[in-house]
């Protein structure tokens, strides 16, 4: 990564993390995290309308499994909200958008039947333990190195294709480079 990508990716990194501390609490992140975050998003640009859509992955799935989580950061340059309604893959029987919370002590999956609102001027990521992309009935699991195509659909910016690279199932753990 050259110098000047690197600097605008971390100004744009720094600038979305004070943005979305409003909502989120991002302090249990780490710095490997973050780290991975930054470089899969430089790695990484789909440019649709006002939007930008960066850093999209997924995580293998263990053999047998009947689902697999999907992860992207939303950029809105508009001055208008939008927002994800939710998505389509040919690997999947349907891909909807979830949010993970802490209820009390349990952990719970819902799935946000309005999607997710992408501020105008914000940025939303969709990561692990939070937001998500819900790949339901996948076909075949998913693999380490594959990419998945998926469709996004947008209220405004309607359909947008991004592709999902797989990584391994504990990729934001061992991430760095
Ligand atoms: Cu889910």
């Amino acid at each position: 990564m050259n110098y000047v990508l690197k600097t605008a990716a971390l100004a744009l990194f720094a600038a979305s993390f004070a943005f979305s501390a409003q909502a989120h609490d991002h302090s249990a992140m780490s710095k490997e995290d973050a780290t991975a975050m930054e470089a899969r998003e430089a790695k990484s640009q789909v440019k649709a309308g006002d939007l930008v859509l960066a850093g999209a992955y997924a995580r293998a799935t263990l053999p047998g499994a009947k689902v697999g989580g999907g992860y992207v950061s939303i950029t809105n340059g508009a001055r208008e909200a939008d927002r994800l309604l939710g998505g389509s893959s040919p690997a999947a029987g349907r891909v909807e958008v979830h949010e993970m919370k802490m209820e009390g002590e349990v952990m719970k999956m819902r799935k946000l039947a309005d999607g997710v609102e992408i501020p105008a001027g914000g940025i939303v990521r969709l990561a692990p333990g939070g937001l998500h992309l819900m790949l339901i009935d996948i076909k075949a699991p998913l693999k380490e190195g594959e990419t998945i195509p998926v469709t996004l659909e947008f209220q405004k910016a309607g359909k947008v294709n991004i592709n999902l690279a797989v990584e391994a199932a504990n990729a934001s753990m061992e991430h760095g480079k």
